[in-house]
């Protein structure tokens, strides 16, 4: 007989012959295109990660885990597993209804039969689940900026799971794990979460949790959605990959989870619990700040550092999981070895490096001691962080019409390919026009598509390891701060605003367009007949009135240089 946490859970699937059934009866039903963190969603869903729950939450179940984190029989469940739609989409379904869900190339995984569509208070689930309705909490920012205004709530029939081409031998689900751990005999079994590479502190809190659980290690790191910001999976599982050496093989197990985290805290710790317990293991490592968010607007952390092992110890008997708290672990100079804070002595010399630390070093190519990580995970880490002198970035030139943009890009653009090193493109204002948006005119509507177009290819640039210059006028502050932060997610973007005067522009006029447009025969033109919105925090200002573009380009250079974006 397997014990209790190792007999197959129920999923939600229907059997190979009848999915082929249905999934062509399905064809026929409105669908909708799931978003990625509900893709994630459903697949826990659907293998028994969620379990209890069979589908996406009904109103009065989702009103009575907002309040109480349990289902309304009584079930404990502490995160709003919910199905965010659009108005538009929402107006033509009603409950009754069978939907069709698909992925993102619209291949169908499942139906959903909606027995409940709302519109919730999407303040009050915050204030409620994450503790204020605050946006720099990240699920507090998706919330309201992301999900869809309205939620349909019903039944899963799972047709199959999401496909996944990256690390398929290292996904399980619940009953894949539960048949590993019986096959290898493995009763007591203690899993890590975690959403960031393993260093040696990380190592060292799992050898004592094993030891002090007398149990297995399951590391059991998230692979679908984390903090934004977070090091991307890639990276990391070949960095979990490059550490699983260093653990006994026949006592550790690596297994990737395809969650969506909220970075709930204390909520998120019991609900990693329960999915843990779905998953076979009997004990849950809880550290320091467990699924922390960072800091609320106004500085402060959203929840204290051992909120998350206070609520988990609360319900620790109903979650089916034993805790396994730590203390922040720190490396102790003297000893040579990491201790949890609350045991070392007074005198002792504590080492410590920060996540922010840690990304400074690599961001200027510092060095990385190996005290703190190995050197497989810090070469690693290199690879994809590579300091700023080797990442892409974007310089964006913003001016009015023949302020000098395209000149000074020109120049610009030159010097860098002198330099060598990263490939240069140069997205002008008049070629953009000439190629990505030929069929586009000048209403705000207009530039705002075209601004956007020349970001998503800018960022694409920087992504690679390219450096992007843009010069179109982009008249927009909100539309330029969109691209910025379309950019900033894969390097740095300077914004260079060619602040020559309209009167200097308009005596130059070089294309003749001023005239033209004084004489009323171009319209909207900006300065003229349509606004330009200076900006307030360029990275850089230059005024090409009295300054030849020579200096100009030199000035851009210099400001790169000082980013450590170039090497002199
Ligand atoms: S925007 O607002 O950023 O989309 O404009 P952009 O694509 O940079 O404009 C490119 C060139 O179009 C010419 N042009 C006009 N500019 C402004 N307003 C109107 N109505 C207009 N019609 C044509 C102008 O020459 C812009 O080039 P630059 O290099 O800025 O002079």
């Amino acid at each position: 007989m397997p014990s209790p946490n190792l007999v197959p859970i129920s999923e939600l699937y229907v059997s190979y012959d009848s999915a082929a059934k249905l999934k062509q009866e399905a064809a026929e039903l409105p669908s909708w295109d799931l978003t990625p963190r509900q893709i994630c969603d459903l697949e826990l869903l659907m293998n028994g990660g969620f379990n209890p729950l069979k589908g996406f939450l009904s109103e009065a179940d989702y009103d009575s885990v907002v309040d109480t984190m349990r289902l309304t029989d009584g079930s404990l469940w502490p995160m709003p597993i919910t199905l965010d739609v659009s108005q538009s989409f929402a107006d033509t379904i009603e409950p009754g209804q069978d939907i069709a869900l698909r992925d993102q190339e619209g291949v169908i995984l499942a139906i959903l039969s909606v027995s409940d569509k709302w519109t919730p208070d999407k303040a009050r689930e915050a204030e409620k689940v994450f503790g204020a309705d605050d946006l720099a909490h990240p699920a507090v920012n998706y919330l309201h900026n992301q999900a869809g205004p309205v939620y349909l709530g019903g039944p899963i029939t799972g047709i199959q799971q999401p496909v996944h081409y990256d690390y398929r031998g290292r996904r399980d689900t619940p009953n894949e794990l539960r048949a590993y751990f019986r096959k290898m005999g493995w009763r007591r079994i203690v899993a890590f979460q975690t959403r960031n590479p393993l260093h040696r502190a990380h190592q060292e809190l799992t050898f004592r949790a094993a030891k002090e659980a007398q149990a297995n290690l399951l590391i059991h790191p998230v692979v679908g959605m984390t903090k934004p910001g977070d090091i991307d999976h890639f990276t990391r599982v070949r960095c979990y990959e490059a550490v699983l050496d260093k653990y006994p093989s026949a006592t550790t197990h690596l297994s990737l989870l395809n969650l969506a985290m909220r970075m709930a805290g204390p909520r998120e710790a019991v609900w990693h619990g329960l999915i843990r317990a779905n998953h076979g293991v009997t004990h849950f490592i809880v550290g320091r700040d467990h699924a922390g968010p960072g800091k609320n607007s106004a500085g402060e952390d959203f929840y204290g550092p051992y909120d998350a092992q206070d609520l988990f110890r609360e319900y620790e008997s109903e979650i089916g999981v034993e805790m396994v708290p730590f203390k922040h672990m720190v490396y102790v100079q003297e000893r040579a070895e990491y201790q949890p804070a609350d045991e070392v002595a007074q005198d002792a010399t504590v080492l410590n490096i920060s996540g922010t630390e840690l990304r400074r070093r690599l961001q200027e190519g510092l060095e990385i001691p190996e005290w703190f990580s190995f050197p497989e995970v810090v070469t690693e880490l290199r690879r994809t962080k590579p300091p700023r002198s080797k990442q892409g970035f974007t310089v964006f030139f913003t001016g009015l019409s023949g302020s000098g943009k395209s000149t000074i890009a020109n120049a610009l653009m030159v010097k860098l390919m002198e330099m060598g090193g990263r490939p240069v493109t140069l997205l002008d204002g008049d070629v953009v026009r000439k190629n990505l948006s030929s069929e586009l005119g000048f209403s705000k509507e207009h530039r705002d598509l075209n601004i956007r177009r020349i970001g998503y290819v800018a960022s694409e640039i920087t992504k690679n390891g390219g450096i992007a210059i843009c010069a179109p006028i982009a008249p927009y502050t909100a539309t330029r701060r969109a691209v910025r932060e379309d950019i900033e997610q894969y390097g740095a973007f300077v914004e260079i605003h060619v602040a020559t005067s309209l009167e200097e522009c308009e005596r130059r006029d070089r294309k003749g367009l001023y005239q033209m447009a004084r004489a009323g025969k171009i319209k909207e033109f900006t300065g003229i007949s349509d606004p330009y919105e200076a900006p307030t925090q360029a990275e850089l200002v230059v005024d090409t009135e009295n300054l030849d573009v020579d200096y100009c380009a030199q000035q851009v250079l210099l400001k790169l240089e000082s980013m450590g974006l170039v090497k002199a």
